[in-house]
């Protein structure tokens, strides 16, 4: 069986981004069951989980002894598993692990420090003035990502592991109205988010919290 790591609970503005849900997406999407193994601030710190996490993060994977972590390197892992995640074919495989990549250096890396500054340090004279500048670089980048897609359904034409991953980091502009300056992107990221495999893994990751809110 497969085990992931998840968080027991998260404040809200956190809940339904946690890295987790790439992961719970990709094995929703590959039809491989799975089984969440949540932890607490003290698992995080302790040496068991670091020895499977070195910084003390979700999500990790484990099954039959492979023991992995990286949101990435895990969902290209269950991709490989998986037409419905990666092509068969050489280039479509290379192109959809492709856009892997370019969500994670090329995207997120603009998207994540947005959400730092709003999230975690509004009120700081440095954020105050140092936010322009992070915004108009995340929205340029929205921009050149909407204009690739143009008029395609999906990055690569069809559904691929490159598309949840850039669902995935897309969903942590959801504090912002940046989205709605790319209407197109904007859809594309609705119907990602559409898919039921999308939406049985956001069921899963809420479930949790729900469960651990007091
Ligand atoms: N690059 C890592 C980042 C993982 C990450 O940032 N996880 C967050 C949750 S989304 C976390 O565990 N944060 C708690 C911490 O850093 O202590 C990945 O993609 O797996």
């Amino acid at each position: 069986m497969i085990t992931i790591s998840a968080f027991k609970w998260v404040p809200p503005f956190a809940q339904g981004v946690v890295r987790d849900l790439r992961v719970r997406w990709a094995l929703e999407e590959a039809g491989l069951p799975y089984e969440a193994r949540l932890i607490d601030p003290n698992v995080q710190a302790s040496a068991e989980y670091r020895a499977l996490q070195p910084f003390g993060q979700v999500p990790i994977f484990e099954e039959n002894g492979l023991k992995l972590f990286e949101s990435g390197a895990i969902v290209l892992h269950i991709a490989s598993r998986s037409e419905v995640l990666l092509p068969s074919d050489a280039a479509g495989k290379a192109r959809a692990m492709t856009w892997v990549f370019a969500a994670l250096n090329s995207i997120e890396i603009h998207v994540q420090q947005l959400a730092e500054i709003d999230l975690f340090a509004a009120d700081k004279e440095w954020a105050k003035l140092h936010r322009p500048d992070v915004e108009k670089a995340t929205l340029r980048r929205l921009r050149e990502l909407a204009t690739w897609l143009g008029d395609r359904e999906y990055l690569e034409g069809r559904f691929t592991v490159g598309d949840l991953m850039m669902t995935t980091v897309l969903r942590t502009l959801r504090h912002t109205h940046l989205l709605d300056a790319e209407p197109k992107l904007k859809a594309y990221k609705e119907r990602c988010e559409a898919r039921p495999a999308f939406q049985r893994a956001l069921k899963a990751q809420m479930a949790a919290f729900e469960q651990h809110s007091n």
